[in-house]
């Protein structure tokens, strides 16, 4: 688990995120997009969105990088007691969108790369690192939860 300073950390940023959280959620799937091709085919949705430029003017891309962090930051604020928040979006990644552990391992580590980028005097080495910590506990989790859903990820 995470110290009482890194949850601190954690949450410290997360507070400066949170005001422009649809700037960090379009940035965290265009991003995604471009890194990773195949996370797009997924998306029945945006799969069919080309050029950076189309991606931008998307607000749905945008609505749904929204709803990415906003889901993800009320996991993060239930710190170790994550676990009601974590089902449903275990059981639907695991059993209707399929959505392997590894696509949650990119997501994960491209989020962090846009908070430093978006934030570098508030975000330093120990809160990545804390930050890192406490997204590594949220993928092991859903991983685990992914098992029970008879989904091997
Ligand atoms: O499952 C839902 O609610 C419990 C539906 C809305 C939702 C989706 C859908 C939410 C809240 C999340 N995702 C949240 C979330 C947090 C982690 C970091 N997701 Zn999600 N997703 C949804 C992730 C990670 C992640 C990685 C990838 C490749 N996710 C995806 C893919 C994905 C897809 C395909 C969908 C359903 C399609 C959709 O809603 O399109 C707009």
């Amino acid at each position: 688990g995470l110290s009482d300073d890194e949850w601190n950390r954690v949450l410290g940023i997360w507070a400066k995120v949170e005001p422009e959280l649809p700037v960090h959620g379009q940035e965290v799937m265009i991003r995604l997009f471009q890194v990773h091709p195949e996370t797009q085919e997924r998306f029945a949705k945006f799969k069919n969105l080309k050029t950076i430029d189309e991606l931008k003017s998307s607000e749905e891309l945008k609505k749904h990088g929204t709803t990415v962090l906003t889901a993800l930051g009320r996991i993060l604020k239930l710190k170790n007691n994550h676990e009601p928040e974590l089902k449903p979006l275990a059981e639907s990644h695991a059993t209707k969108h399929k959505i392997p552990v590894k696509f949650l391992e990119f997501i994960c580590e491209i989020i962090v790369k846009v908070i430093a980028e978006k934030h570098p005097s508030d975000f330093g080495a120990d809160s990545q690192a804390a930050m890192r910590k406490a997204l590594e506990l949220f993928r092991n989790d859903m991983a685990s939860k992914y098992k029970e859903f008879g989904f091997q990820g």
